[in-house]
């Protein structure tokens, strides 16, 4: 049986890549940070199915204390810090998690055992003001966020163990992916999220930062399949992994409206822009979700993935919006079942 550390358990892709590999048979471990809430939220379906450690990646000996222990085949470095606008608020810590943290496990796994292979979630957020349309592994980098410039040191850091050490390790150049599981901070999820409870008739209207930016958005659920595809190579790479597909913030609402029979139609422009359900404002701009300097347009070009890894992304944008949407419904109206009658009790 094979064993798989995990860091970064608690987050999305966490969640998905602990249940791919519990399918494919592994042994799985997941690495999560001491909280003072329940750490359960994500992970609960598959808790008993998983063994848990405590531990930080800005904490060294506690790497060198989990290797030792584990002595597992494959680590997957999901942890950061990876939300964008907490970069510029929190830029050092940002930097010591989602930079210098992937040093803390290369210089771990060189110390214990160099035949561990190892994954890095790098993203498409290094591209940032990019160089060329659609982006693929040979594009240059132009970060443009200090969580960008975080991903651009971690993943030379990776390619440089690999050279220099002969450590099996991987970049993964993920472009967006989201799933019922993301985080409510994220575009998709707050949207979703949002208009779930517009239909409900809990909330009248979402408020939301620039509209016209573009991206490359997947489902995590595939995603994580190319990461395991990765270290099962004989020589280890760097791959983006996309659709091929870019749209607006600005369509994810309509098509997010759409799910639940309401057709947005856009009058105004700039701030003072708004999405309008017949009479009734139901979409308005708020600066304070405006980045201090944003990534315009992502699109991924995949095909050295679907050439060497024989990886595909299946599942289609509106797939994905649809079975966003339609999870928030259920969520929303079971808590509101829960609360109702723990209220009646
Ligand atoms: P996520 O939901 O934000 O999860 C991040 C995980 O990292 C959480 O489990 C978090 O723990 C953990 N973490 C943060 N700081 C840590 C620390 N110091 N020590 C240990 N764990 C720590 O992110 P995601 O969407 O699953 O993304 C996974 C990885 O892929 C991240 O590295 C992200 O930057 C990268 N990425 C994501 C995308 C995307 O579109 N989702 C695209 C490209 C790359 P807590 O639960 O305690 O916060
Ligand atoms: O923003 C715009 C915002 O926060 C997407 C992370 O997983 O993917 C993610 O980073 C776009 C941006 O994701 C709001 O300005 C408009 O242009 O969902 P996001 P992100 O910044 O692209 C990459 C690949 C990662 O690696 C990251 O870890 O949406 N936008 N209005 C908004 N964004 C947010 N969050 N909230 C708004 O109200």
């Amino acid at each position: 049986m094979k064993k798989a550390l995990i860091t970064g358990i608690t987050g999305q892709d966490g969640f998905y890549l602990a249940k791919f590999l519990v399918g494919k048979g592994y042994e799985v471990y997941g690495m999560y940070r001491r909280s003072s809430l329940d750490i359960g939220e994500r992970i609960d379906e598959i808790i008993n199915e998983i063994h848990l450690l405590d531990g930080d990646i800005t904490d060294f000996a506690s790497i060198i204390r989990i290797l030792q222990e584990v002595n597992p085949d494959e680590v997957y470095n999901l942890a950061a810090q990876s939300f964008v606008p907490a970069s510029w608020t929190e830029p050092l810590a940002t930097a010591e998690m989602t930079g210098v943290g992937v040093l803390n496990i290369l210089e771990a796994i060189r110390l214990t055992n160099k035949k561990i292979k190892f994954y890095q979630a790098s993203s498409s957020e290094m591209f940032g003001k990019v160089q060329e349309i659609p982006q693929k592994e040979t594009t240059p980098f132009y970060p443009r966020s200090p969580y960008g410039v975080a991903k651009v040191y971690a993943y030379w850091i990776t390619k440089n163990y690999r050279e220099s050490y002969g450590i099996h390790a991987s970049n993964g150049i993920l472009f967006n992916h989201e799933s019922p599981k993301r985080g409510k901070q994220f575009v998709t999820r707050k949207i979703t999220h949002c208009v779930a409870k517009v239909k409900l008739g809990l909330l009248d209207c979402l408020e939301i930062g620039n509209l016209d930016a573009k991206r490359d958005w997947g489902y995590a659920e595939d995603y994580v399949e190319a990461m395991w595809l990765m270290l099962q190579q004989d020589q280890p790479d760097d791959f983006v992994i996309s659709t091929g597909e870019t749209h607006s913030v600005r369509e994810f609402i309509e098509e997010a409206f759409r799910v639940i029979g309401m057709n947005i139609i856009w009058f105004g422009e700039g701030l003072n822009e708004v999405g309008k359900f017949g009479e009734k404002v139901v979409v308005k701009i708020n600066p304070k979700f405006c980045r201090l300097v944003e990534v315009d347009l992502l699109l991924g070009d995949s095909s050295k993935a679907k050439k060497e890894l024989g990886w595909t992304p299946k599942t289609k944008f509106k797939e994905l919006v649809a079975m966003m949407v339609n999870s928030d419904l259920k969520l929303i109206s079971e808590g509101i079942k829960t609360n109702y009658a723990e209220m009646k009790r």
